[in-house]
């Protein structure tokens, strides 16, 4: 069964996994450069959250989702999950940060860059409405914004998320939930969903950390946004999984 709300990747070639830029464009572009678009093996995955910056005059939200769309046509290898934000924008769920609301900020963004909020803002919609919510690796590395949700209990459960729509409870803790947090997930849940999934290790955005956190079975990572050590995964998909440090291991960092 082909399923365009999880990506299967194979047992060989390369992966790298960056998290939450939130509109910054200069990270976007060193990600990319680490990346080769050509050699169809390769793989990028941006876990969610490419926007959103919350300063509308730096915000650069609009600038990555123009090139992401066009590198989501052309390349296969590359991929972007959907996060909290662009769940927000395709729910009309506002959030605020610093008081701001983002929904808000993000139309004066696109009326700022392009001079108009229509037809980029139903452009950009329609995007984030074909982002694959996770992805997985054949070694058994699962990849999503956030999460896991306590309320999967089963595979089929699991699968549920797939025949709902973005109003799923189980969807909506794969975006939101905060880890060390009793209501959305502790350490133990972590093990208990991968051994329900039959998975070795995942890996998360979404809250800020610096740097990373390995937290049981899963690494939460920051790539861009409040981390002075930015850092992404860089992995060889035919390795073996056997802990979380062998993922812990694949991990680098850009400094300063
Ligand atoms: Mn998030």
């Amino acid at each position: 069964m082909t399923n365009d709300k999880l990506i299967e990747l194979p047992g060989h070639g390369r992966l790298i996994v960056v998290t939450d830029l939130h509109g910054n464009f200069d990270d976007y572009n060193h990600y990319l450069n680490l990346w080769d678009e050509s050699d169809e093996d390769f793989h990028i995955i941006f876990t969610g959250d490419m926007i959103h910056g919350l300063d509308v005059k730096k915000d650069q939200s609009v600038e990555i989702l123009d090139d992401a769309i066009a590198k989501s046509k052309e390349f296969s290898n590359f991929h972007t999950l959907l996060g909290n934000h662009e769940w927000a924008q395709i729910t009309s769920t506002e959030i605020y940060k610093n008081n701001q609301p983002l929904l808000l900020g993000f139309k004066n963004v696109i009326s700022y860059k392009k001079g108009f909020i229509e037809p980029h803002l139903t452009r950009y919609i329609r995007f984030f409405k074909s982002m694959p919510y996770f992805a997985k690796t054949k070694n058994g590395l699962f990849i999503s914004h956030s999460g896991p949700s306590t309320k999967v209990k089963s595979v089929d459960g699991f699968n549920t998320i797939f025949a709902s729509d973005y109003s799923s409870p189980i969807l909506y803790d794969f975006l939101w939930n905060r880890y060390n947090n009793v209501t959305d997930y502790i350490q133990s849940d972590v093990d208990r969903f991968l051994e329900i999934m039959d998975l070795k290790a995942m890996i998360v955005g979404h809250c800020p950390v610096e740097s990373y956190k390995v937290f049981s079975k899963q690494i939460i990572m920051s790539s861009s946004f409040n981390t002075k050590v930015k850092t992404y995964l860089d992995m060889d998909l035919s390795m073996e999984i056997t802990c979380i440090e062998d993922v812990q291991k694949q991990l680098k960092f850009i400094i300063g």
